[in-house]
């Protein structure tokens, strides 16, 4: 009698652990292996990796183009954004290629420099505004919903020259831009991420320095432009808020990257404080009851600023008006997820000082069963997805999120099985979280066609799709992954035998 009980329990636990295979599809109703009707399914691109065009119709430099002109040496292939994918010129062949996926929603973004050539309003450029209204006007043609990131890492080079992100000068800059853009197409476009990965922004372009503008200020310029964005990114919800939302009805969010973090001793006190510097210091400003840098994070930096002898922390502090402003000031929470590490606090400070690495105090790991993609940052670890949507639900009172990037890098083979897998077990991963009541509603792949991945030019693909850039109609070629894609958006399940 006993060991048939057990006998009958280990089968069930066989059965679980194949579901979050996904590979015993009979032992579950069809339901629980289904994601909502309303769920929905996309894949995104952004303006500088595919549109190429980078001085037609009056476009304005950006800080990529800039930056990819004049210090070639820093992209591993020595390429640059100029033409791309030429996206720009041929926006039927990237339509063909989303019909064909029959995805629910596109989100691409828009390059300021087309919009306000200079990034200011005095520069407004009319040929700009056309083409995105007209690339609007074709996806939803085609039953398709635009999603629109505003800004995908391209700031006016003019913009940059008075300091970019470490002038308090850009919240009103983006908000004289965001506001054009509401108001040109906001009667269409219902869903609006203001800033792409501000962790990329901030640290990349104003700590370490590795991404234009290449400010190296760690631990200052890089607090300095997250407190900026922040505040730019709340006053436009405002904005569209007060002055858009009755007559427009859409929704207004930004898109955080975060890895998630486990800890081998089960030590909580590290996976938080990895947790809130590497999502919290965003989200706890916006999705938190209180608001405002997380608590951890404005005491160890104004204890290490005193240390270092300043006067002052160098993490700047809200005052009332911005942590009320910021505060509340998103309808969802656009997640970029790729990778995930072990962390542990560190020893010994391994890091400079000052830095925001050194503030966090954080050492990472990662295993060795975890596959690698092209991309050295890049393992597959969809446990941390489900992890992270967990995270989330519990820490910012399971607020909506939108998947709005996730992704695989490698050779760009037509034959991609690992990046099929990748996407099959962190769509199963994220159908785990919705089952586990993470308000989960949508999730886009990246990226729709292999394209210019930033300081590795195009040496490592992304894409659903291969384009053959020294051919001349530049025809989308349709990889394993995106007839993958296209069959799990078509059946809204994810298929048992691939
Ligand atoms: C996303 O960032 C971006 O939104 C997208 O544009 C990009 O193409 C995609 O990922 C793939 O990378 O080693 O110093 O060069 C994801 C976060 C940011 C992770 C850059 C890797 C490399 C830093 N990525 N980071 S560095």
């Amino acid at each position: 009698m006993c060991s048939i009980v057990i006998i009958l329990i280990i089968g069930i636990l066989v059965s679980l652990q194949s579901l979050t295979q996904a590979e015993n599809c009979s032992f579950f109703s069809e339901e629980s292996l289904k994601f909502p009707k309303d769920f929905s399914f996309g894949v995104s691109t952004s303006a500088y990796q595919i549109e190429g065009a980078w001085n037609a119709d009056n476009k304005g430099p950006s800080i990529w183009d800039v930056f990819t002109h004049n210090h070639q040496d820093k992209i591993k292939d020595e390429s640059n954004g100029d033409i791309a994918l030429d996206s720009y010129n041929n926006f039927d062949l990237d339509l063909k290629a989303l019909k064909h996926l029959n995805v629910d929603f596109y989100r691409f973004s828009i390059a300021w420099t087309r919009i306000y050539p200079n990034g200011d309003i005095s520069s407004r450029n009319q040929k700009g505004i056309d083409y995105y209204n007209n690339m609007i006007d074709k996806i939803l043609a085609n039953g398709i919903k635009p999603v629109i990131t505003m800004y995908h890492w391209d700031l006016p080079y003019e913009i940059q020259k008075f300091g970019g992100f470490t002038n308090s000068l850009i919240v009103e800059q983006f908000l004289t831009y965001a506001e054009e853009l509401f108001e040109n197409f906001g009667d269409r476009v219902k869903t609006w991420i203001t800033f792409n990965e501000p962790n990329q922004i901030c640290k990349l372009g104003y700590g370490i320095g590795v991404f234009p503008p290449a400010i190296n200020l760690p631990g200052v310029g890089d607090y300095l432009c997250y407190f900026n964005l922040l505040k730019a990114h709340g006053a436009t919800y405002r904005l569209y808020q007060s002055k858009f939302f009755e007559k427009q009805g859409g929704k207004v969010g930004i898109t955080l990257d975060t890895i998630f973090g486990f800890s081998k001793t089960n030590n909580n006190a590290d996976v938080d404080r990895i947790m809130q510097y590497s999502l919290g210091l965003l989200a706890h400003p916006i999705y938190s009851k209180s608001g405002g840098f997380p608590k951890i994070m404005v005491e160890d930096i104004q204890k290490n600023s005193l240390q270092e002898g300043r006067r002052k922390s160098r993490l700047p502090i809200f005052d009332e008006f911005w942590r009320t402003t910021v505060q509340g000031s998103a309808d969802f929470l656009g997640l970029n997820y790729y990778t995930s590490r072990f962390v542990r606090r560190a020893e010994k400070p391994c890091f400079e000082s000052p830095s925001m690495d050194r503030d966090a105090d954080i050492e990472t790991s990662v295993e060795p069963e975890w596959l690698m993609g092209k991309s050295e940052w890049l393992y597959s670890v969809p446990e941390g997805l489900e992890g992270l949507l967990k995270y989330i639900r519990d820490e910012y009172n399971n607020v909506e999120v939108m998947i709005t990037e996730n992704g695989w890098s490698d050779d760009g083979e037509l034959e991609d099985d690992n990046r099929v897998r990748y996407f099959k077990n962190h769509i199963q991963a994220v159908m785990n979280a919705v089952n586990e009541g993470c308000n989960v509603t949508s999730y886009s792949a990246w990226t729709l066609v292999d394209n210019f991945e930033w300081l590795k030019g195009y040496t490592e693909k992304f894409g659903l799709y291969s384009v053959d850039l020294t051919s001349e109609k530049k025809e989308r070629i349709p990889k394993n992954s995106a007839l993958f894609y296209k069959n799990v958006i078509e059946t809204r399940t994810i298929p048992c035998d691939s």
